[in-house]
């Protein structure tokens, strides 16, 4: 049980799922905080039956707070975290800002839950379209290894916030009357088309969105071999992160097996029939916790290659749900050490 718990980023599009997790896993806590910018301090928030006032997001904010979930872009967080250690609080947070930080675990509670026990107060959640990819690949790295991956991602707008589900409505709007909404978050209209870029250019003409998804991944699988090559694309579709993989594993992998695999695995739902035309789709996932797994097949170009479909809500599993669930994983380890004790 934590005695008091701090949301931070509370207003944004991942803060509203957090808190809703909170209020219906029944999280284990005596008071809980929401803190956020000038822009949003002062607003009223519906927590269950109470109705929270968001606070300012400020060093003496955390004072008595110990334990933080926090939703916020890379550079407040940068900012805020350390206020927030040094008031003895234990962050989990989701911005990209400490991910790739030796010192920060990088966690999928279902593929690394042991790396909590070695943070220095703060622990990182994965970008969304690393997170539904790696919950689908553990179990067949531990099982046969991973040696690579080609990936190609569909995201949805609202990887990048309110925004971008805003952007996406007023641009197909503009699009069926004949007209060109101005894009402010993405770097073309989104409405009726795909674009080929997520983030800004990183490494070798790969952004940084993808090479998020090669640098996470080995940290997450504990494993610098596995080679990854990803292309990342927005596509118009509100919520739900979907991607195209080629594993290429270490030893060979049957269809079968991989069924078997991901049928065992916690957090991966598998739904696959072509035949009945059944697979994973956006809409068919949203506001689930899982990651989708479809079209499972032999790779035809090559060995030891299983080619599938996986989708995920991008909010929830991609965001939300992951750091919930790291923070129910601390809460659990509290709660064995104070038994212990
Ligand atoms: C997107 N994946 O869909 C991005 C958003 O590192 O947490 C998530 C950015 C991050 O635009």
């Amino acid at each position: 049980m934590f005695d008091c718990v701090a949301l931070v980023g509370a207003t944004g599009a991942v803060g509203r799922i957090v808190l809703d997790q909170l209020h219906s896993r029944h999280f284990p806590m005596k008071r809980l905080r929401l803190l956020a910018s000038a822009r949003s301090a002062g607003t009223k928030v519906r927590f269950g039956d109470q109705e929270l006032t968001v606070e300012l997001l400020e060093p003496s904010a955390f004072e008595g707070v110990d334990l933080v979930i926090a939703s916020t872009p890379d550079e407040v967080s940068a900012e805020f975290a350390q206020w927030a250690v040094d008031a003895g609080a234990v962050v989990v947070d989701e911005s990209g800002y400490w991910r790739m930080d030796p010192k920060v675990p990088l966690v999928i509670p279902e593929v690394n839950p042991d790396a909590v026990d070695h943070h220095c107060g703060i622990i990182s959640s994965p970008n969304c379209s690393t997170t539904q990819m790696v919950v689908a690949l553990a179990p067949i790295h531990k099982a046969v290894g991973v040696r690579r991956v080609i990936v190609s991602t569909y995201q949805a707008t609202s990887g990048a916030g309110l925004a971008g589900n805003v952007e996406l409505e007023s641009s197909t709007r503009a699009a069926l009357d004949g007209q060109i909404h101005p894009p402010e978050t993405f770097q073309h209209p989104i409405a009726f088309n795909l674009i080929p870029q997520i983030g800004s250019e990183k490494h070798q003409g790969y952004t940084s969105e993808e090479m998020k998804m090669v640098y996470e991944t080995r940290k997450i699988l504990g494993d610098d071999t596995i080679a990854v090559c990803p292309t990342a694309v927005r596509v118009p579709v509100a919520i739900g992160h979907s991607e195209s993989i080629l594993v290429e594993t270490r030893a060979p992998l049957s269809v079968e097996r991989a069924r078997e695999l991901w049928n065992a695995a916690e957090g991966v739902t598998v739904v696959d029939d072509l035949t009945n035309r059944i697979y994973p789709m956006p809409r068919d996932c949203d506001g689930r916790d899982d990651v989708f797994v479809g079209r499972i097949r032999q790779d035809i170009s090559s060995e030891n290659g299983i080619a599938f479909w996986c989708v995920s809500d991008n909010l929830r599993k991609g965001a939300a749900t992951n750091a919930v669930q790291i923070a129910e994983l601390l809460a659990r380890k509290r709660a064995a050490k104070q038994l212990s004790v």
